[in-house]
């Protein structure tokens, strides 16, 4: 048989952005220690620029009878590994923004996690359908090493913006980077063009470093 006559590479999955391969499991990526969950204090504050100008706060009672979705997601780290068609549960983003409305003038939020891992995210990517505080993932509670109790997921963005052990949100009226946004990785994060370092922003992508 010639050459022309040998398979084609099948083709990539459509669901891949550029640079990504799919990966088997789901490997736990994150900087330092894995929280030890304190149901007793455990809380999840909105606070910064409200509405009311009142800081917010659920126990985790309270944050448990807050209204429930699944959706259905895929999720790219930066370090090139994708896993494709997760179905996650949990607490809509937009639900914690008509419980807690921001002021007038909130451009950007920053959710905050266990000893201080933050991400930054432009109001309009956190008030996406699909951005969800998961709580469950593929019908089962997170565990420890992948968020416990609540993480969040932000589908069409790098998972590094999806902070495990989530414990605030702050509405910002003006842009301020994150954990890994202050170390180099890109402040927008978009996947499809390959947003992954700091380096590669334009003007007015990011707040100047
Ligand atoms: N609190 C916290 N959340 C985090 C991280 C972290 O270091 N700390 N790492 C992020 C990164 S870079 C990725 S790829 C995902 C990994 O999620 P997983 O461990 O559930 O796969 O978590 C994100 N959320
Ligand atoms: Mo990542």
């Amino acid at each position: 048989m010639g050459q022309s006559e040998q398979e084609p590479p099948p083709p990539s999955d459509p669901r891949l952005p550029p640079g990504q391969r799919t990966q088997r499991g789901w490997p736990a990526l994150h900087y330092g220690p894995v929280p030890r969950f304190k149901p007793l204090t455990w809380d999840f504050q909105v606070f910064g620029a409200t509405a009311s100008a009142e800081k917010h706060r659920w126990d985790f009672a309270g944050f448990n009878t807050l209204p429930r979705a699944t959706v259905r997601a895929d999720f790219h780290c930066v370090t090139k590994f994708s896993i494709l068609g997760s179905e996650w549960t949990g607490v809509s983003a937009s639900v914690v923004l008509e419980r807690v409305p921001p002021a007038p003038g909130v451009t950007h939020v920053m959710v905050w996690a266990e000893y201080g891992y933050s991400a930054n995210l432009r109001l309009a990517d956190f008030a996406d359908p699909a951005t969800l505080f998961a709580t469950h993932r593929n019908g089962e509670p997170l565990t420890a090493e992948h968020g416990f109790p609540v993480r969040l997921v932000v589908p069409h963005l790098y998972a590094w913006k999806g902070p495990k052990w989530v414990r605030a949100v702050e509405y910002m009226r003006a842009d301020r980077r994150g954990f890994w946004e202050e170390r180099g990785y890109h402040n927008l994060a978009d996947p499809w063009s390959e947003q992954r370092f700091s380096y590669q922003e334009e003007p007015g992508d990011g707040p100047l470093r």
